[in-house]
């Protein structure tokens, strides 16, 4: 399936820039970097796979944005030549094992991962041997090695589900250990094995005192992601990854619509996803009220408008996975898909 290039008109891109939450003090400068962006995407039949979590502008010059499943699902099928990952290397090395025809760009090497910085292939061999009946669940935020050494890989919609269909009893989860224990909640039945790591952004949610929020906010909607602590998901209305958020928002508003309550929702996740559901209503003439914290990822936003111009113009930093760590870290990816698909799922 092939991606359409979004090619926004300048007046349309100026009206986006400033609905924005990103500041913007150089509009027309800005306007002339997109244009040349796209520009570029047509010479070099290039497209752009964008996450939520990147700034507002970035989001503009994406011709898919999605989770990190959806953004794997574009990579493995476009028919472009080239790839740039608006987003962070292991999803940038996601794309590329499971497409490696193409060229795969990412805009800076700053965009990493402190769950995929975590654990190394080293560490996954060593658990193995401790836990021979163990199937290796390995969330995606990892790198290709450590990809290469796992059973099958899962992202946060669709780690339940796959978990649920192992015939394995024991399960080592890493590298997130909040995921990890927020899993061993919901599938009693498996013996959830979980590692060290965490997500640095997630983990400062931990704090948010949720019961006085609500005495202050009738009305107040709680989304955590699944990377949160268990106690921030026990006292959530809500948990899941990103597409599951933006799904229960639109139910929840739908609902408000027709019953004239006023909803205003807190997300314990990155502020992109805020600002892009914030951005969807507001171009629709519709208002959606949200309320902070939301956190800033400092790994989502190295990618900026600038460095993906160079790193186009240049195509570089380029991508690149051995070979020999490919070929296993795709099998694990496969099986993520085999197993991970529910009727319907899939955009
Ligand atoms: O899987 C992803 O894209 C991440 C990093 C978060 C989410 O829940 O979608």
């Amino acid at each position: 399936m092939a991606i359409e290039q979004k090619l926004i008109t300048p007046a349309e891109l100026r009206k986006q820039l400033l609905f924005g939450r990103d500041q913007i003090p150089d509009l027309e400068e800005t306007v002339t970097v997109i244009e040349a962006i796209n520009a570029l995407k047509r010479e070099k039949n290039a497209v752009v796979l964008g996450h939520w979590y990147m700034r507002d502008a970035v989001k503009l010059v994406a011709d898919y944005l999605g989770d990190s499943l959806d953004l794997s699902r574009q990579a493995r099928e476009t028919t472009a030549d080239i790839i740039v990952f608006a987003g962070v290397k292991f999803m940038a090395e996601t794309a590329k094992i499971l497409n490696p025809a193409k060229k795969v760009i990412l805009p800076t090497l700053e965009a990493g991962c402190s769950l995929a910085d975590s654990i190394t292939g080293e560490d996954v061999r060593r658990l193995r041997e401790a836990y021979p009946d163990a199937a290796v669940v390995t969330y995606v935020n990892t790198t290709a090695e450590v990809k290469a050494e796992s059973d099958v890989c899962v992202t946060s919609a669709n780690v339940k589900t796959i978990i649920s269909k192992l015939p394995q009893r024991q399960i080592l989860f890493i590298p997130d250990k909040y995921m990890g224990a927020n899993l061993k909640a919901e599938l009693p039945d498996k013996e959830i094995i979980t590692y060290d790591g965490a997500c640095i952004l997630h983990e400062t949610f931990t704090a948010l005192d949720i019961p006085n929020i609500r005495k202050l906010m009738p009305g107040l909607r709680v989304l955590a992601h699944y990377e949160c602590d268990p106690s921030i998901i026990a006292a959530a209305d809500f948990h899941g990854g990103t597409n599951d958020m933006r799904k229960y928002i639109a139910r929840e508003t739908a609902a408000a619509k027709k019953s004239g309550e006023h909803l205003t929702f807190l997300m314990a996740t990155e502020c992109g996803l805020s600002s892009t559901i914030k951005n969807e209503y507001a171009q629709k003439g519709e208002d959606i009220e949200m309320v902070g914290p939301c956190n800033l990822c400092p790994y989502m936003k190295t990618v900026t408008l600038r460095n993906l111009r160079d790193s186009l113009r240049d195509e570089k930093p380029e991508i690149l996975v051995p070979e020999h760590i490919r070929v296993k870290a795709y099998k694990a990816l496969e099986r993520m898909f085999e197993l991970g698909e529910v009727r319907g799922d899939a955009k």
